[in-house]
């Protein structure tokens, strides 16, 4: 069917005529050609035009488990043919979804117990949001509704999770709702200054206190913190960050909501993030990896003293998705936790990350344009950078980064550009000489971007 007939079709052509891509400009896109993805295994992806691509970015940070793994297929098609579909909201419920259940709440820290399913990241963060907001109205304080997040953070595309995020595109076209706002994040290559990391880092948690209190927490219902800001650079918090969160949001009656989209199931080289950073959420929302991105899937998981309030004290919950537990989706993510817990990839995220990072230090210490490189687990990024002594960032920000990627599409390696920062996440799965085959595409790439704007940068 398509395979027959893909020889034939203008994809490229159709795509422009009909089809509206997300975060694109289209004018910039049809002055170009897309790229038509046509089949994947293990780390590649396979184009149209036959190129074998190393798929740096686990796709968008979500195939934990690789490409073309057959068990995740085999389980969705026994679901699949014994039950396709049932919703779980009217007195209902389906094996997988409980299976699941019970499996989340095992994996994860003490005290989060429950979990509400729905299909995507931004459904997770606005089911999380809703339940806060409930939460403080059942305790008769409804007053308590801004939510606090980071300039850069990203917490989905619903209007909901446009404006807990610190993206100031999103802001402008939409994602704006009241009583959202965001501080400093602890992103201590552009912003430490002269700070130690160590300072630095309870120097930002020192601006989610300032603004409770310059708002005053009897108005305030959450923080909201990826446990490291993936799109928005891979933004690693130094380790004094996090547990002054934990005591601040403890000291002043506020919920924490770590959003785990991107460092859940294995990716920072712990099970969660917020082991691997000392997070104590009241919510951790996931998605991504716990279908490794085979089927949408997302679940919040809610600590015991929200659940206790909402299962008995706030009457119905208005609010879920047509999908919420969906049968199909359950039962790929069992299997997907399989691979995870069989494989070790947990472990192996740890161990093949410093391996990666061994490398890349050896290959781009040197690098007049190197700035920093920094990552946990499978998770890291590149800083390029117009001065490494100043940590100086590039006039005009985003080209160079932009530029690099484009080489890096060049030599069929994946990477992101996040302004002048290039962010990797392979899939967990990743081999030592696939590592290898990593490092050398983004130092090629790396050096080719240099040649075109060594003008710009203090050698
Ligand atoms: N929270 C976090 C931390 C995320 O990274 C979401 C919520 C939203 O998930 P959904 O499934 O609704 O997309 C995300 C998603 C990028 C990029 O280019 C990152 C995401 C999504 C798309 C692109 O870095 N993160």
């Amino acid at each position: 069917m398509l395979d027959e007939i893909g020889g034939s079709v203008d994809w490229q052509g159709l795509d422009a005529a009909h089809h509206l891509h997300p975060f694109t400009d289209h004018k910039a896109l049809h002055a170009g050609k897309v790229r038509v993805i046509t089949g994947a295994d293990g780390v590649f992806l396979q184009d149209s035009e036959g190129n074998k691509i190393l798929d740096g970015m686990a796709g968008l940070w979500c195939v934990a488990a690789g490409y073309g793994r057959r068990e995740l297929v085999d389980a969705a098609a026994a679901q699949m043919t014994k039950l396709p579909y049932y919703n779980t909201f009217f007195k209902t419920t389906t094996q997988p979804v409980v299976a699941l259940a019970q499996r989340l709440a095992r994996m994860t820290p003490d005290g989060l117990n429950h979990a509400f399913f729905a299909c995507s990241g931004s459904e997770a963060v606005d089911t999380a949001l809703r339940m806060a907001r409930v939460y403080w109205q059942t305790l008769g304080k409804p007053a308590k509704k801004i939510v606090i997040g980071r300039e850069y953070g990203y917490h989905g595309s619903t209007t909901l999770g446009a404006s807990a995020g610190g993206m100031a595109d999103m802001h402008r076209q939409g994602g704006d709702v009241p009583n959202f706002v965001q501080v400093l994040p602890p992103y201590w290559y552009g912003y430490g200054g002269q700070m130690s990391e160590a300072e630095f880092g309870l120097y930002a948690a020192k601006q989610v206190e300032d603004k409770i209190k310059e708002l005053g927490a009897d108005n305030i219902s959450a923080f909201i913190g990826e446990p490291l800001q993936g799109a928005g650079g891979v933004l690693i918090p130094p380790e004094t960050y996090w547990p002054e969160i934990n005591r601040i949001c403890r000291e002043q009656n506020i919920l924490l909501i770590a959003d785990e989209v991107i460092c859940g199931f294995g990716r920072t080289g712990a099970m969660f993030g917020s082991q691997k950073f000392g997070i104590t959420p009241d919510f951790m929302t996931m998605a991504k990896g716990i279908t490794s991105g085979y089927i949408p899937l997302s679940a919040v998981m809610v600590g015991d003293r929200v659940a206790d309030v909402l299962i008995n004290g706030a009457g119905e919950f208005y609010h879920g998705f047509t999908y919420s537990g969906h049968p199909v989706a359950c039962a790929v993510a069992l299997a997907n936790l399989d691979i995870l817990e069989r494989e070790n990839l947990v472990q192996r995220a740890e161990d093949m990350g410093i391996l990666l990072r061994e490398k890349l230090h050896a290959a781009l210490d040197d690098h007049p344009m190197v700035g920093e490189i920094r990552g946990v687990g499978l998770i890291g990024a590149i800083e390029l950078t117009a001065d490494k002594r100043t940590r100086k960032f590039f006039e005009k920000r985003g080209r160079v980064g932009m530029t690099c990627r484009d080489f890096c599409f060049e030599n069929n390696l994946i990477m992101r550009a996040v302004r002048d920062t290039m962010v990797f996440s392979p899939p967990l799965t990743i081999s030592l000489a696939e590592i290898d085959m990593l490092v050398e595409r983004a130092v090629r790439a790396i050096d080719q971007t240099f040649q075109l704007v060594k003008h710009e940068v203090a050698i």
